[in-house]
């Protein structure tokens, strides 16, 4: 279990064994009820994400959940594609952060319908949180919907929200190894972008690494390299966009 938010795996694993130390509040709780509260925790999060990708599938609503480490360009991601594409597709987004409205305000400014979900200390978004979202939004049929959820590579990789696609962003900045240090984030998502490749020539980032190791925890994962900055690559990414589209019309 995460020791922060409780939302964790159940298990962890110390790389130094000689270290044998018990959490005190695995003695205190005993660790089956810890267990127990986490797989309820789970299992009325699953039961409200099917709730949800059935209201998304009934309006025929692409529902597409961003994940990333904080600062990896997701709001940067969505600023240019809303621009470029608003006069084709119809979008919404639902931004998560744990506090300000400011990725909502940056959303707003391209004329995008936006809710912002402020998580106070919680470290993801989850299907409860999106489900009332989404009741006070009035979506449109046929239309694509975007969760930014909140900067974490590790809890919002166990919380399905309902999304049909889940999308990965990392930078050039972040290093290569991030797929094997987090795999249950790129193990559950269906795209990896690697965005800032502007910045290569500055960073040292083996770009063909960080695509070997993320098919080596996901061998199905789709990868775009892009930059928001300077638009090389993103036409990739409208492109897997529109097909996707095409899929659930
Ligand atoms: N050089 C460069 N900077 C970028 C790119 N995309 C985003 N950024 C910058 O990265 C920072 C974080 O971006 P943001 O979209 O807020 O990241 P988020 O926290 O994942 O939503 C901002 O300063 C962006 O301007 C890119 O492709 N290249
Ligand atoms: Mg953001």
């Amino acid at each position: 279990m995460c020791a922060t938010c409780g939302c964790g795996p159940t298990s962890h694993q110390h790389h130094d064994d000689s270290h044998d130390h018990h959490h005190a509040s695995h003695q205190n709780n005993g660790k089956k009820n810890i267990i127990d509260v986490e797989q309820d925790i789970l299992l009325e999060n699953n039961l409200l994400a099917q709730r949800n990708r059935g209201y998304f599938e009934g309006k025929n609503i692409l529902a597409i959940n961003l994940v990333s480490s904080p600062g990896s360009g997701k709001t940067s991601l969505l600023e240019r594609t809303l621009t470029d594409l608003k006069a084709e597709l119809n979008f919404a987004v639902i931004e998560g952060d744990q506090q300000t409205a400011n990725d909502a305000d940056r959303i707003h400014a391209t004329g995008t319908k936006v809710t912002q979900i402020n998580t106070g200390k919680g470290c993801h978004l989850d299907a409860h949180m999106v489900l009332h979202a989404v009741q006070g939004m009035k979506l449109s049929n046929d239309s694509i919907l975007f969760i930014e959820n909140v900067g974490n590579l590790v809890c919002p990789a166990m919380f399905d929200l309902g999304e049909k696609e889940r999308a990965v962003v990392i930078s050039v900045t972040e290093g290569e190894d991030k797929p094997l240090k987090y795999p249950d984030m790129f193990h559950s998502s269906t795209l990896c972008i690697i965005n800032k490749t502007d910045l290569l020539p500055y960073v040292k980032f083996n770009v063909e690494k960080a695509k070997e190791y993320a098919r080596k925890v996901n061998p199905a994962l789709e990868i775009i390299e892009l930059s928001c900055t300077s638009g090389e690559g993103m036409q990739l990414w409208y492109d897997w966009l529109k097909s996707k589209v095409l899929t659930i019309a």
